[in-house]
């Protein structure tokens, strides 16, 4: 019996809840309750397919991008949101999830993605607000994750968050540039899709405390370090002075500074949006899933050239240390 199957005793679940509270790492050899494991795997997994679903909507401008800088910097984001997904699938493998097995749920709409990525990016300028407001929302959720109870999760996470970081910053210098050196066009391009990701932005962080089932074991495991509502003020917090400087409105008018709170005020978000995107019924969820689900279908040639060469290569690794006097 490996450690990972080892039935509890009172030992064990002593020892698992003395490192949560001594605010220690829970590593892959440790013994872990059962429901840690499941929703770990659980909200690892939704992530890892975030990042890769998340290639599709910025990928879309690959081939439009206004200039090979432009083009250069996109390719190299999109690439950077692919290693995100392969670093949170190794961290899911680590709990005993099959990587082929999540791909599989993923495709068979079984396990979730954000629903940020359910949205279409219909100029340019969406490309820079995704940098802008949709990494920046993804930081203000993820930088605590850097401190999340299980080791190789919060690692992976400190990596993921310099990245995004950096995303972060190369969408902001796009709006900037265009709305202090573009044309009238370009700053109304920016206006639209600021005004079309905002929403969608603050829906990310998940719905509200009272909504939401799985906060209070995820705080009290520390898998999160702060609940949803928190991380959503924060990020509003935080926003509304970069719109200023950029010279742009976010559409909500009753976003105001509350001196009494300490925060801005802002609107109610449509609940009923996000549950109709988190169910299926979004307007780009067929579209991301089918791409998807044909290019796991594509790359099967590669997955199967991949394994027949592991496969003979173990067979006479052998014979070629002997061949070469090794
Ligand atoms: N979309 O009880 P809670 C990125 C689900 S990566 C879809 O509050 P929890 C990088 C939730 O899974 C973006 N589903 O759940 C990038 C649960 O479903 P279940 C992804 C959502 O786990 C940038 C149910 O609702 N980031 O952007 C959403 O405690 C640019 C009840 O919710 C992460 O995954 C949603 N927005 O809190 C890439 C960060 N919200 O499983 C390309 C890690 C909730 O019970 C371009 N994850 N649900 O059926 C987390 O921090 C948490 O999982 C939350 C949800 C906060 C997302």
């Amino acid at each position: 019996m490996t450690a990972d199957t080892e039935a509890a005793t009172p030992e064990l679940e002593e020892h698992f809840q003395r490192t949560i509270d001594r605010d220690q790492r829970i590593e892959p050899r440790d013994w872990m309750p059962e429901g840690y494991r499941k929703t770990l795997i659980r909200q690892v997994a939704q992530h890892a397919h975030s990042e890769i679903i998340g290639m599709q909507p910025e990928g879309n401008w690959i081939t439009r991008a206004p200039s090979l800088r432009r083009k250069a910097i996109l390719l190299a984001k999109v690439q950077d949101e692919a290693g995100h997904g392969l670093y949170l699938y190794s961290a899911a493998e680590t709990l005993g999830a099959d990587r082929a097995d999540l791909t599989r749920k993923l495709i068979e709409g079984r396990q979730k993605y954000s629903s940020i990525f359910n949205y279409p990016t219909l100029s340019f300028a969406d490309v820079g607000v995704i940098g802008w407001l949709v990494d920046g929302a993804a930081i203000c959720n993820q930088v605590p994750l850097c401190r999340s109870s299980y080791g190789p999760y919060a690692r992976g996470m400190v990596r993921i968050c310099k990245e995004e970081s950096f995303h972060q910053r190369q969408g902001y210098e796009l709006l900037m540039t265009m709305m202090r050196r573009g044309t009238e066009a370009q700053r109304r391009m920016v206006q639209d899709a600021t005004d079309r990701w905002w929403w969608p932005s603050l829906m990310m962080f998940g719905p509200p405390d009272h909504d939401s089932p799985n906060t209070a074991q995820s705080m009290a495991w520390k898998v999160k370090r702060h609940t949803n509502d928190e991380l959503r003020q924060r990020f509003v917090d935080m926003t509304v002075p970069q719109a200023e400087a950029l010279g742009v409105t976010l559409p909500d008018p009753e976003l105001a500074w509350n001196p009494e709170r300490g925060h801005y005020d802002f609107g109610e978000i449509d609940w009923d949006e996000f549950k109709r995107v988190v169910s299926g019924d979004g307007p780009c969820n067929a579209q991301r899933v089918a791409q998807r689900r044909r290019a796991h279908d594509d790359g099967a040639w590669v997955r199967g050239a991949a394994t027949a060469y592991a496969a003979k290569h173990s067979d006479t690794s052998h014979d070629h240390r002997g061949s070469q006097g090794l």
